[in-house]
């Protein structure tokens, strides 16, 4: 194995190549296995910024990643992570995704928080977040590693932006004193048969933990939650593959269904 440790802006292209091309790639620690998480975090925001540059998207919010214990220990980890989510990962359950753009997508069924205040800092804490949150709405993620498989180190994820492709959000609003999220079950269907089931509690305990966790991250770079962001909190179950002219619906107690349809162009 060679060890070329290329620049992080070098990463940056490799990567941003390989989601603009549609190809998966060899993940950077099979090449440079020494990367560090710190060091993946500086390569997501280069990458972050000059993805805003080259599309023109803006931020859109944050997503939390490896909340479930499941999946930490799928990993081999105890941390969970976050990323940056633009404006241009938006989709809509009334328009098909288009699936010619993604490499091996997989949904996720998750609890997006809608900020009404903005909120930083070391010490916040879920009742901070339930506080600062104006609504919580039904969520899929679409994830899309970049790398080869799907198969990554933490740092190999963290560099790739955690994954994200793509959201969409239900259209039930509801304001997070009205639910205990931790209670929510969810069952999520593809083509009308059921995939996977889980719970609010699954994410760190409750979802507004896992946000609590991303602020006291972000603090460290002095960066915060901003008015109107949208979180992601992380996945209630695990991640399932769709294919094009799949159907996924997820069904949550209390905020409704989210519906995600794909064609190929
Ligand atoms: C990393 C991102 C996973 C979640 O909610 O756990 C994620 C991945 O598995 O590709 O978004």
């Amino acid at each position: 194995m060679t060890v070329t440790n290329r620049s992080d802006l070098e990463y940056v292209d490799y990567l941003l190549r390989a989601e603009h091309e549609v190809k998966e790639v060899v993940k950077i620690t099979d090449q440079y296995p020494e990367l560090t998480i710190e060091e993946a975090y500086s390569i997501q925001k280069k990458l972050i910024e000059k993805r805003m540059e080259r599309t023109g998207s803006k931020r859109l919010g944050i997503k939390l990643g490896l909340t479930s214990k499941a999946k930490q220990e799928m990993m081999g980890v105890h941390e969970a992570i976050y990323g940056y989510l633009l404006s241009d990962m938006l989709a809509y359950e009334w328009e098909p995704l288009q699936q010619h753009r993604l490499i091996h997508p997989k949904v996720e069924p998750e609890i997006a928080f809608i900020m009404g205040e903005d909120l930083k800092g070391e010490h916040v804490k879920a009742d901070d977040v339930l506080k600062a949150a104006k609504y919580v709405v039904a969520a899929i993620e679409v994830i899309d590693s970049r790398y080869k498989d799907f198969r990554f180190t933490l740092a190999d994820v963290v560099a790739d932006n955690c994954s994200s492709a793509k959201l969409i959000l239900g259209s039930k609003m509801v304001k997070p004193e009205d639910l205990d999220l931790a209670e929510v079950g969810m069952v999520m269907s593809k083509n009308g048969e059921m995939v996977t089931t889980g719970a609010g509690s699954a994410v760190l305990g409750h979802p507004a933990e896992a946000v609590a966790w991303a602020v006291q991250k972000l603090a460290k770079h002095n960066e915060g939650l901003k008015k109107g962001d949208i979180v992601l909190s992380g996945a209630l179950s695990e991640a399932v593959a769709f294919d094009m002219d799949d159907t996924i619906v997820a069904q949550f107690d209390g905020l409704g269904s989210v519906t995600l349809s794909s064609r190929y162009v």
